[in-house]
């Protein structure tokens, strides 16, 4: 072999992870796993360590979806592994490019019951897009670039792959790996044209963007196609802020008439899901756009589905050449709803009340988060409130947990964040339930010298619960916290630093405090447990 890496398994394994891009990995201690960090030490490769494993899969799943590009998590065998799961199904249910490479019990004596012994593929495989383990040391790059080529593909998600004991510490070779090559998908055009045709032809059409138009690069063809096509614009997920907020075409705050009055829905790169009533608006026909045909819906029948490279889908909408009917009146009209919209919320955003309510942490919220701020919501009616009042002025810039719903993203989040943009504002905004899950691993953060602020909307409640639960049974359980714990102290025990806040006029100088520390710094907000946000569904 002309060019070949040699080395023990972690060395095979680096070049391969190296050669896709791979800059960091996330990891909690373990044996199994120790020639991966002998690699990355010798390489002088990034490593960061957490708590919790859990920390370890969602920070590389906020890499993968902020720089869009695999992020990597490494696990060790066993309770590892299995502490990642929540983390997998996650980055599933997100479409993120993640990669878990976890340790395995020597696989030479397997079933005499060696320690941390247990068979994590069929685990994993239905939450991954590719999971085997690796039976060869040598077949580790090409094993690797195999996973990394599924996750990277189109519709996007995580791959796993565990490295039984003697296959990660024995010495092999193999070929330099080459040049990624991530298959493209054409779709067919002439669904692409009749989608087209009925935005165009619609009296009062709707385009609703979601992350894989993120995830697929594919924000400025989602602007091009809107503004030619002129159709009004939501966002769910990491579509957020594909339009500025400012943009005549982006919308938020009338989704009510908007999703009611359409009479076209094109819904795109985003399921069909309960965020957007499983599909159905009204009489609207709908136009559901998907980066590949595994993505259509089955519970619903849109009027189309396109299904392929979301560039190219989007690019040719814009190129539309065909007959189009004015949308002005419309768009004017949703203005209007959005203008209402904008003004009730700036009013509650304002709201001087003792006890605070929630909508005052985001009204001051916005006048210190910079452009480029990246947010994080980790909670249940906080993150509702974040949502609704935080509006993202670029896409890539907020993370929240997706429809899998998974509580304790934050922390891990925080980190994968701060280590893709060290000099961002990193903002995490938890639900004081939330915060519980993942608050030990503002250690590492100190540790590791990765300054974020944490916003706790402390209510004392499991809110999300709390609320629907007393208006089903008029009772409660299970859904107390302690009210006014003073979760700032709790890391400042850790190294950071932190406060607490009781009344509204203090979380601004709170916030700014928080910013300027260059620590982990944590506002405890003490807030109105009366308070539950507004929603149809009373089931979370
Ligand atoms: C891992 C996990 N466990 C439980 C839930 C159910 N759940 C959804 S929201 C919520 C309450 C969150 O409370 P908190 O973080 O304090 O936010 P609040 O609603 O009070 O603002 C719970 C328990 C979940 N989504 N994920
Ligand atoms: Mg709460």
């Amino acid at each position: 072999m002309a060019e070949a890496i040699e080395g023990h398994g972690g060395d095979l394994a680096l070049a391969a992870l190296r050669a896709f891009g791979v800059d960091e990995m996330f990891t909690l201690s373990g044996g199994h796993v120790f020639p991966l960090y002998d690699a990355a030490h010798k390489a002088g490769f990034p490593i960061y360590d957490v708590r919790h494993e859990q920390t370890a899969v969602f920070a590389a799943e906020a890499v993968a979806k902020l720089q869009r590009r695999p992020g990597l998590a490494v696990l060790t065998a066993g309770p590892g592994v299995t502490n990642g799961i929540s983390g997998l199904t996650s980055a599933f249910f997100n479409a993120s490019p993640v990669l878990v490479l976890g340790g395995r019990a020597p696989q030479f004596r397997w079933g005499s019951g060696s320690l941390q012994e247990f068979d994590h593929v069929p685990l994993v495989a239905p939450i991954t897009k590719y999971a085997g383990t690796v039976g060869d040391t040598d077949a580790i790059p090409g094993e690797i670039a195999a996973a990394l080529t599924a996750a990277l593909t189109a519709h996007r998600g995580p791959a796993f792959l565990d490295l039984p004991l003697e296959v990660v510490f024995s010495s092999g070779e193999a070929a330099t790996p080459g040049e990624p090559a991530v298959p493209v998908l054409e779709a067919d055009p002439d669904e692409v044209a009749r989608a087209a045709a009925l935005l165009a032809g619609a009296e009062r059409p709707v385009i609703i963007a979601g992350s894989d138009v993120w995830g697929g690069g594919a924000i400025d063809e989602l602007r091009a196609a809107a503004e030619a096509l002129r159709v009004p614009v939501f966002t769910n997920g990491m579509g957020r802020g594909a339009l500025p907020p400012s943009h005549p075409l982006a919308f938020a705050k009338a989704r009510r008439p908007a999703f009611n009055e359409a009479d076209v829905v094109c819904v795109i790169g985003t399921p069909l899901d309960f965020r957007l009533g499983f599909g159905e608006f009204g009489a609207a026909q709908v136009v559901h756009i998907v980066d590949a045909p595994t993505q259509r819906a089955t519970h619903v029948t849109p009027a189309v589905a396109p299904a392929g490279d979301l560039r190219r889908i989007l690019a040719a909408l814009a190129d539309h050449r065909g007959d189009r009917v004015d949308h002005e009146e419309w768009i004017a009209g949703l203005r209007a709803a959005e203008d209402a919209g904008a003004a009730r919320d700036a009013e509650a955003m304002a709201a001087d009340t003792d006890p605070i309510r929630p909508a005052r942490i985001y009204g001051e919220l916005r006048k210190v988060l910079a452009d480029d701020a990246v947010t994080i919501g980790d909670g249940g009616d906080f993150v509702s409130y974040a949502g609704r009042y935080l509006t993202p002025a670029q896409p890539g810039t907020w993370l929240d947990p997706g429809p899998y719903g998974c509580l304790g993203t934050g922390m891990g989040y925080a980190m994968g964040a701060r280590v893709t943009y060290p000099d961002r504002q990193i903002c995490v905004l938890f639900g004081d339930g939330a915060a519980g899950f993942s608050l030990m691993d503002a250690e590492s953060l100190v540790r590791q010298q990765l300054p974020v602020v944490m916003v706790v909307g402390n209510n004392g409640i499991w809110g999300l619960e709390k609320h629907p639960m007393q208006a089903m049974y008029g009772y409660d359980v299970a859904a107390d916290l302690q009210p006014g714990l003073r979760y700032d102290d709790v890391v400042k025990a850790l190294g950071g630093a932190g406060e607490t806040v009781e009344k509204a006029a203090e979380i601004g100088p709170a916030l700014e405090r928080a910013f300027a520390a260059g620590v982990p710094y944590l506002v405890n907000v003490l807030t109105d447990p009366t308070d539950a946000y507004p929603r149809s569904s009373n089931l979370a």
